[in-house]
């Protein structure tokens, strides 16, 4: 009672001081939680988890009793580029410069199963991770790094068979049993079908493999956690975090009945699952949704009925947000990754890269790979924050956020399982659409100016300084694999390898064994990742995806809006000159499967009223200006996330050019390097679009572009 008075003189009180009532100030989050602006002991009210203890169930507290008191979390970057050779130096600098654990970044065609001299990865190669071909490239990124000592993240999910093999092979060939070493695999292909995009083959065979690399990790690399589940690639598509949260544990949920399928007790693998988040700028709620991912992944595991209470505990690695980075004024990304940085460490995070303030723009330097380590680095030894277990814990605010999160992505959660769990759901297309939906109409909302982005919608400089980036140079390092790749294939048995590869066709096709255990073999004998990743394709063929895009969001967000009215009525009067709409193509080169910025601008451009076609992953630059000028597009987009733009974009306009299509625009969007305009625009590319572009301003100069053309 004295509780529910005083309630209501602060409401006095406060609608005093606001003129308004507080009631008008409810935050409703992209979760649709309303934060309100006073939490109390009243809010606590009937939240179950209150009571609860660190290291023990249901973990909500953090998966250790004694947390960064015992052991502070890992700090571990995720880094690779060009071969692996340059990656071995910078790992080497970057553990003696305090980092704790490696982690490893392959390129694209690695990724994708193919060998460096394959001619769909020419602009792959070396870019956004190393390149590796075969154990003899893996020896070397891992040479004079003691792999019995050093723990290994391996982010690779379509090819995992091979590199997991040529990893395993690497060790011991540098003495170390494989039950000696100690990792993880990201293994996790749903979230790829749903938003990474690095798979290979179809969801049945691919569930397979996770499930075969279970079995196999599970009896002979009792140290290796077998997959991370990530939700991390979700929220960098535009997930909220309560989709980001029920989708993740829902596909753990998936892989513990796909390893339960085969025959496994709970209890020999469930401790070595592990999971994967991201962490963006709402502050309390990144924190608050690692104690609810605790608390939910506890719940789900305790139906498998394990013996073990480590098999119920959720543990995690994080990493800050790559969309929250920014390209203007970039130095503002060290201010961001450090606060993202603080709520997953006050979330209870076992291991946590911080992403460096450049990577907007390209590969870190050295230099801001350092800044970014001693993020973490002044965090574990400056703050004092390591000293107390779960510290947010008792706040009404972060408990009952903690409580509201778990119960909204609960019901998702129980959604998924009614539509027959994550596969199904996955193959329903579901998941991806309501990802779609929710970036696009953040999109508006940061373009309407709704969500504040200091340095890009708000405070922008006049000008900018031009900042340092790392270039690889694609060439040199392709040049330098294909070499690499004949003396191996030189020297090798190939009668060996032939043998070992029909072994493994033949498990893939259904033969008793397992699919890593067989690789293991040919990995031995040298067959490449190609080679291997072919083997299966044989058995399991190649996945193919629709491009699919949402409609009616953007345009929805801008109703009734005049900026966003004016240029939709300068298109339709440009339509009505033309007779018909006009069609832009929006394409992806290369293996770069980073979509979310090419979807967006679809179903974007598609509201305002352009007619929009979108391009499959993965073509090559024949395939797409062969498919614009087939379907007589006036502008052609692409859109490049991993820096093949200086090797695709000019091949492209070659393509175009050959095929007598010189009047297509060619534009082109996303993480591009200030340094390589010019060079695009003198090889005939009309218009960047860098991080941060609003899309009604694009928008507004494609339809100059247009006018400007017909002018002409
Ligand atoms: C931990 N330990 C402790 C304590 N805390 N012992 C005593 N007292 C404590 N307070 C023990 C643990 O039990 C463990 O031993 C050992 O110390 C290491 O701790 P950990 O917590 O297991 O840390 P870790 O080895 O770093 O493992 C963390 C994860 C692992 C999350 C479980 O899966 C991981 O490292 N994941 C990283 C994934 C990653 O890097 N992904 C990159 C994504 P035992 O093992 O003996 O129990 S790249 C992203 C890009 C964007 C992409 O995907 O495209």
């Amino acid at each position: 009672m004295a509780e529910r008075t005083s309630h209501e003189a602060w409401h006095r009180l406060a609608e005093r001081e606001l003129k308004a009532s507080p009631d008008d100030l409810v935050w409703r989050t992209p979760e649709g939680i309303d934060v309100k602006l006073l939490y109390t002991e009243a809010d606590l009210e009937g939240i179950r988890h209150l009571g609860t203890l660190p290291g023990m169930e249901p973990f909500l507290r953090g998966p250790r009793a004694t947390m960064y008191a015992g052991r502070p979390w890992t700090i571990r970057q995720y880094a690779g580029f060009s071969t692996a050779k340059e990656s071995n130096l910078f790992y080497r600098k970057a553990l003696a410069a305090g980092q704790k654990g490696l982690s490893v970044a392959f390129d694209l065609a690695t990724h994708r199963g193919y060998d460096s001299d394959h001619p769909r990865v020419e602009g792959d190669v070396g870019k956004a991770g190393v390149a590796i071909d075969s154990v003899e490239d893996m020896k070397i990124l891992f040479d004079g790094i003691p792999l019995e000592e050093m723990s290994v993240s391996m982010t690779m999910n379509g090819a995992v068979i091979p590199v997991l093999a040529n990893f395993i092979v690497a060790g011991e060939e540098q003495g170390v049993a494989r039950e000696k070493l100690s990792g993880t695999i990201q293994n996790d292909i749903l979230k790829e079908f749903m938003v990474r995009n690095t798979y290979i083959y179809p969801p049945e065979p691919s569930m397979r493999i996770v499930a075969d690399i279970i079995d196999y990790t599970a009896r002979e690399m009792p140290k290796f956690n077998s997959i991370s589940i990530s939700g991390y690639h979700m929220q960098e598509a535009g997930a909220t975090l309560v989709q980001e949260l029920a989708f993740t544990l829902a596909d753990g949920r998936e892989y513990v009945r796909a390893a339960l399928a085969k025959g496994l007790d709970v209890d020999a693998f469930a401790g070595r699952l592990s999971f994967f988040f991201a962490i963006g700028m709402n502050f309390f709620m990144e924190a608050a949704k690692l104690r609810a991912a605790r608390l939910l992944w506890s719940r789900i595991m305790a139906e498998f009925e394990p013996k073990k209470p480590s098999s119920l505990m959720l543990r995690t690695h994080c990493q800050t947000s790559g969309v929250s980075l920014q390209e203007q004024d970039p130095y503002n990304n060290i201010v961001r990754t450090a606060y993202e940085a603080l709520a997953a460490a006050l979330g209870g995070t076992q291991s946590l890269h911080t992403n460096s303030f450049d990577e907007a723009i390209a590969l870190p330097t050295e230099f801001s790979a350092r800044i970014a380590r001693n993020t973490q680095l002044i965090l574990q030894h400056e703050t004092g924050i390591t000293n107390v277990v779960d510290p947010l814990a008792g706040s009404y605010y972060v408990e009952s956020l903690t409580n509201e999160l778990a119960e909204k992505a609960w019901a998702l959660i129980e959604e998924v399982e009614a539509m027959g769990g994550m596969t199904k759901a996955v193959a329903s297309g579901l998941p991806k659409r309501m990802i779609e939906e929710a970036a696009t109409r953040r999109q508006a909302a940061v373009d309407k100016g709704e969500e504040v982005i200091v340095g890009v919608n708000r405070y922008r400089l006049e000008s900018e300084d031009r900042i340092d980036s790392r270039d690889i140079d694609n060439k040199a390092v392709r040049l330098a694999q294909v070499r690499r790749l004949e003396e191996i294939r030189r020297s090798r048995d190939d009668a060996r390898v032939d043998a070992t590869l029909a072994a493994l066709e033949a498990v893939a096709a259904g033969g008793p064994g397992n699919i890593l255990e067989a690789a293991v073999e040919a990995a031995r004998a040298r067959a490449t990742v190609g080679e291997i990743s072919d083997a299966m394709r044989r058995a399991f063929g190649d996945h193919t995806a629709r491009p699919e895009v949402v409609g009616r969001i953007y345009g929805k967000a801008y109703e009734g809006e005049p900026e966003f009215q004016t240029l939709a009525a300068r298109l339709d009067a440009f339509a009505e000159m033309l007779g018909h709409r006009p069609r832009i193509m929006v394409a992806k080169l290369g293996q770069d499967g980073h979509d979310r910025g090419a979807k967006m601008i679809a179903s974007a451009f598609g509201d305002i009223g352009f007619d929009v076609l979108a391009g499959p992953l993965f073509q090559t630059p024949a395939e797409a200006a062969e498919m614009a000028l087939d379907a007589k597009v006036r502008v052609l987009g692409v859109s490049s996330l991993a820096a093949g733009h200086k090797t695709l974009l000019p091949q492209l306009i070659g393509e175009l050019k050959a095929r007598g299509g010189h009047e297509v625009i060619v534009v082109c969007g996303g993480v591009v390097p200030r340094q390589d305009y010019e060079l695009l625009f003198d090889q005939g590319v009309a218009a960047v679009f860098g991080p941060g572009t609003n899309v009604l301003e694009a928008g507004r100069a494609v339809l100059d572009l247009m006018e400007g053309k017909l002018r002409n």
